[in-house]
Formats: C-alpha cells, sequence, structure tokens
C-alpha cells in the first residue's frame, strides 16, 4: 500500500526498468489522481493504483513468416490484456518497427481512462508486432497478418478481448486478421473492429479518431467563445486520424496547412483540402510512409527531416505518433501565437511539453481528445451484437454526444482557477469508475 506518490513511482521503475513510455503514462495518470486517490482510503485499502499499473495478461509470441523471395523472417507479436473492470479488452493493433513492450504498455494503460471515458462497457489493452509495414508486398502483409493470428486468435473473443487498428494496422490488415481468425475457429463473431462494411463494420469509423477529435477541439474552442471557422490549424502524420480531422475541419469552415511524415513536413498556403485529402489515402497505400510526393503533386512546399510545430498556426493537433512534439516545439508554437493543443495522437507530447503547453494555452491529452475511434468501435461491437447496422447519421450523432459528454467530465473534474487542467480532469474522469469497478469486484 503506498500512499506516497514518489515512491510509488520509485518501485514501478525498479519492477519494469527501462519501460520509459510506460513511466511517462503512468507518471502522468498518478501524478494528477494521486491527491484524489489518497482521500479515499476505500482505495489506498484495497491498493488500486499498484494493481492498476500491472497488465492483467501480457501475450508475447513468435511470428515467422516467409517473404516473397521465399526468405524467412520472424517478428515479436504482443497483446497486453491490461483491465477488465469495465469490459472486454479493447484497444488496437500497431505495427511499428519501434513496437516494443514499453510502448505497448504505455498505450494499453492509456487505453484503460480513455475507454472509461467513452462511457461504453469497454476494458483496456493493446497489442502488435515490431514488423514494420514499410516496402512490403500486399502479399506478404497478408502472410504476415495470417501468422499474427495464429496465435493471437487463441486469446481474444467478442467477450473477451477485442482488437482494432492503429499505426500500421488499416482496414486491409484488418480484413486479413479477420478471415485468418474465421478460418481457425469456423467462427464469424465481432473479434476486430475497423471491419468492412460488408462484413460487420460500421460507417464512420474510419473517420471516428480525426471527427471525434475535432468535436473535442470544438467544445474547447466554444469553452473560451471561439469556434473552428476561419481558424488555422497545424496537423502533423498523414494517416487516418489526420485525414479524418482534416476532412471535419474543412467542412466547419478551418484550414488546414500542414501534414507530416517520418520525411519532414508539407506546408501548403492554400490549405488541404478536396483532391488533395483524397491524396493522403493514395500515399499511405503506397506503403512508402512518405509525404513528399504531395509537394510535386500540388506545387507546396517540401521540409526535409523537420516537424511541423515551427509554422504559425491558431491551433495544433498531433495526428502521428508518441512523443512527436517536445519542449523546444512547445515554445515555438507558443511564440508563433498558436493557443491551443489537442493531441489526437496518443501521449503525442514529452511530459516536458505538456507541462511548459498547460501554462501557456489550452492542452488536453490523447486519452480524451482521440476517443472518438475506440468509442465508434464500441459502436461497431453494439451493432455486431444485435446483428443490425445503424446509419452513418446515427453513428454521428452518437459519436457526437459521446464527445461533448468526455469534454464535460473534463470540466468537471478539471475545473479550478483559471484554464480547465483538461490532463486532471480526463485521468480522474477516467479512473474513478476503473477504480468502483475493481473495488465492486473484489481482490483479482
Ligand atoms: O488508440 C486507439 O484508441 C486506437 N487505436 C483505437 C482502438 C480501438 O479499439 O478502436
Amino acid at each position: 500500500m503506498r500512499t506516497d506518490l514518489n515512491i510509488f513511482m520509485e518501485d514501478l521503475k525498479i519492477s519494469t526498468p527501462r519501460q520509459y513510455e510506460f513511466h511517462q503514462a503512468v507518471e502522468e495518470v498518478v501524478g494528477s489522481v494521486w491527491d484524489f486517490y489518497v482521500q479515499n482510503p476505500n482505495y489506498v485499502k484495497a491498493n488500486i493504483m499498484e494493481r492498476m499499473a500491472v497488465p492483467e495478461r501480457t501475450i508475447i509470441f513468435r511470428v515467422p513468416w516467409v517473404n516473397d523471395m521465399g526468405e524467412v523472417h520472424v517478428n515479436t507479436g504482443f497483446r497486453i490484456e491490461f483491465n477488465s473492470a469495465l469490459g472486454p479488452y479493447k484497444g488496437g493493433l500497431r505495427f511499428h518497427s519501434s513496437v516494443n513492450l514499453s510502448i505497448l504498455k504505455f498505450l494499453g494503460f492509456e487505453q484503460i481512462f480513455k475507454n472509461s471515458l467513452t462511457t461504453l462497457p469497454m476494458g483496456g489493452g493493446k497489442g502488435g508486432s515490431n514488423f514494420s509495414p514499410k516496402g512490403k508486398s500486399d502479399n506478404e502483409i497478408m502472410r504476415f497478418c495470417q501468422s499474427y493470428m495464429s496465435e493471437l486468435f487463441r486469446h481474444i473473443g467478442a467477450n473477451t478481448d477485442v482488437p482494432a487498428g492503429d499505426i500500421g494496422v488499416g482496414g486491409r490488415e484488418i480484413g486479413y486478421l479477420f478471415g485468418q481468425y474465421k478460418r481457425l475457429k469456423n467462427e464469424f463473431s465481432g473479434i476486430l473492429t475497423g471491419k468492412g462494411l460488408a462484413w460487420g463494420g460500421s460507417l464512420v469509423r474510419p473517420e471516428a479518431t480525426g471527427y471525434g477529435a475535432v468535436y473535442f477541439i470544438q467544445h474547447m474552442l466554444n469553452h473560451i467563445g471561439k469556434d473552428v471557422e476561419g481558424l488555422t490549424f497545424a496537423v502533423s502524420g498523414f494517416g487516418n486520424v489526420a485525414w479524418g480531422a482534416i476532412k471535419k475541419i474543412n467542412e466547419l469552415g478551418g484550414k488546414v496547412v500542414t501534414i507530416s511524415g517520418p520525411d519532414g513536413y508539407i506546408y501548403d498556403e492554400e490549405g488541404i483540402q478536396g483532391e488533395k485529402l483524397d491524396y493522403l489515402l493514395e500515399l499511405r497505400a503506397t506503403n512508402n510512409d512518405i509525404v513528399e510526393p504531395y509537394a510535386k503533386e500540388f506545387g507546396a512546399q517540401f521540409y526535409a527531416n523537420k516537424r511541423p510545430w515551427e509554422v504559425k498556426c491558431d491551433v495544433a493537433l498531433p495526428c502521428a505518433t508518441q512523443n512527436e512534439l517536445n519542449f523546444s516545439d512547445a515554445k515555438e508554437l507558443v511564440k508563433n501565437g498558436c493557443f491551443m493543443l489537442g493531441e489526437a495522437s496518443n501521449m503525442g507530447c514529452t511530459a516536458e511539453a505538456v507541462e511548459y503547453l498547460q501554462e501557456n494555452m489550452d492542452y488536453a491529452p490523447g486519452k480524451a481528445v482521440n476517443a472518438g475511434g475506440v468509442a465508434v468501435s464500441g459502436l461497431e461491437m453494439s451493432q455486431n451484437s444485435m446483428r443490425m447496422n445503424w446509419s452513418a447519421e446515427e453513428v454521428d450523432e452518437k459519436l457526437k454526444v459521446i464527445m461533448k459528454n468526455i469534454h464535460s467530465t473534463c470540466v468537471k473534474y478539471g475545473k479550478g482557477e483559471g484554464r480547465i487542467n483538461y490532463v486532471k480532469g480526463a485521468n480522474i474522469g477516467g479512473f474513478v469508475k476503473v477504480a468502483d469497478a475493481m473495488l465492486a469486484q473484489g481482490i483479482v
């Protein structure tokens, strides 16, 4: 039983050495929940915080596959089944060369609170592999997905654990994973979300993370008497999340001037819209993970090996990956007049950046801003259970209500003097439900 935050964090670092991203994610949550936690003796007595920081189950396995040349490769597959207090484990799969245990534990830990904030019955989980889809053929990706599922199938289920996509896992990969599960189990059920529309998918799921993020930003803006219309946005990334966000920002009358990839960023003063937006989907489909071709295609500027946080903008929307925005980026944004930042990526900002941003602008963390993706995954699960489909309008309406409620929860727990503390609001708001469910379910 720990009532000292520093000792708690020291113990965690000793028991999980070198899991830096995981420590960062836990420290952010525990740091803002701690006072609330120790004021509730029932939580402390049941040692809720220490139990929450240990995954219920961690599955690590070999994923062998053969490339188009007939050469044998091997990657490591993971699934972190972190917390099932509120429902079946739920969270995406990430296929990227940087994937390791620390990254998936940070993502799985974040997912617990994010899913709780959606108000839908979902526990927290995350998985993936250090397999890099970059430069791989479609057949290679299919064989990898089949091999990955050949082990994962025994651990998941519609009432047990329901994975989805994340970086490197989109509609194509979900299709291959679903096909292999069905073949192994002889069972057609909602064991993954982000499925194709014809075979159990939900309308608006592809757009959901980006749309949800912009709905959340809209509430943040409204809260300070502003609106999306007429504002300039800097977006990073060029994948599914950036695509959905840019689409919605355009719809609401805002302008997006940047996208980025591992190769650098694009500055398009005219705004990224119309056919330029469709081009993002083409870029992703090439499996090259670069944005430079956009500059040639549309006559925009390309800045090699740089991040978009040096441009002048009103709102920054990181949509790429963890720690993609550091302390000096944060200072640069503030210097250039940016007054709001919402993380559409998970843990998009470093801890130092978050501290600086909170002092200088309205800042909201990924677990609140990007919860629309997993929320519509939850709605996909509901539709699968009912064996029914909702219209795009019905799903979008529910998504809007969910994002509005998440914003209200953040305001409720994050209100103080001055700005809303969205970090505290999201963390306490997410924590309470999980902690109470764990208390009710006993020492398990
Ligand atoms: O980070 C996330 O919330 C996701 N990648 C989506 C997870 C999901 O289960 O839809």
